[in-house]
């Protein structure tokens, strides 16, 4: 019987609302290179190309709706009597939030935070950023960047991630690629703990072979499916 159970979900899970992936024919990593807008060095070459990045993508976030995959999770949250259910988010998007779910944690940061270099201050943040920012704490004008963890950043609470991962025995994948660390490293974590590891993808992630299987198609109908028999059953479905 399944008591606590970890999510973690990537761009995949995204996509059906609208949100472009990274890593494919049409993804965001097409149109910019990684280099350029999501490392800390590609932000001091040209902060205004990466305020601006991440600016379109918060202004576009107003018209963008949960889909029926955030919304099983979200259910998934309320309704799971046996233990706790946690989402681990790589996206730093909140349909997750619109969603209805509340135990997340955007392990890679949030498009809606602000973070100010000067005084170490994060908080809620829902306009453009710029290198005229002046931060609301310290008043300091030009060291508010956007609260995202580049490539070569410590993604964010490590620690209590891995508490979830070592406590969890039901660990869902959902939408990632598997090619970013230490996220991409979390389903072992979980198998070592004893837990059942499925994944949710269009394809075969990088780190399948690490699962103990996967159902493969749109997640808004393999995870639907997988929760409604979850809540109903107590088990885990191993086909769609
Ligand atoms: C760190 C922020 C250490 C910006 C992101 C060499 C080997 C191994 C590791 C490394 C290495 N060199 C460097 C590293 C570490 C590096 C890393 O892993 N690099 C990789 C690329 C090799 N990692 C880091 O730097 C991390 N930090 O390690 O810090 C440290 C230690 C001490 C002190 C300081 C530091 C930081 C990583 C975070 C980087 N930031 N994003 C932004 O979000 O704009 S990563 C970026 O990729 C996003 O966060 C995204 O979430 C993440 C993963 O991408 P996915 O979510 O998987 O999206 P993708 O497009 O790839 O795939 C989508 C999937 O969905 C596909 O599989 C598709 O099939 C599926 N899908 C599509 N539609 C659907 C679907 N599935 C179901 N239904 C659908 N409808």
């Amino acid at each position: 019987m399944f008591k606590n159970i970890v999510v973690l979900t990537g761009a995949g899970i995204s996509a059906e609302s609208g949100i472009p992936v990274f890593r494919s024919e049409t993804g965001l990593w097409e149109q910019e290179r990684v280099e350029d807008v999501a490392t800390y060095e590609g932000y001091a070459r040209n902060p205004a190309k990466v305020h601006e990045f991440y600016n379109k993508m918060r202004r576009s976030l107003k018209e963008r709706k949960p889909n029926p995959a955030h919304l099983a999770l979200s259910r998934l949250e309320q309704e799971w009597q046996q233990g706790e259910v946690t989402v681990v988010t790589q996206n730093i998007d909140d349909l997750h939030e619109k969603a209805g779910s509340n135990n997340i944690i955007h392990m890679h940061g949030e498009l809606r935070s602000a973070w100010c270099e000067h005084c170490d201050e994060h908080y809620p943040w829902e306009d453009d950023t710029s290198a005229a920012t002046v931060c609301p704490k310290c008043n300091v004008k030009g060291k508010v960047r956007p609260d995202i963890v580049w490539f070569g950043e410590m993604p964010y609470q490590m620690g209590r991630i891995s508490e979830k991962l070592n406590a969890c025995d039901l660990f869902l994948s959902v939408g990632t690629s598997g090619v970013v660390y230490p996220a991409a490293g979390f389903c072992q974590i979980a198998r070592a703990a004893g837990a059942l590891c499925v994944e949710f993808n269009l394809e075969h992630s990088a780190g399948f072979s690490s699962f103990n299987y996967g159902l493969y198609g749109k997640a808004s109908q393999t995870l639907t499916e997988f929760v409604d028999h979850l809540l109903k059953t107590g088990e885990a479905l191993d086909k769609v």
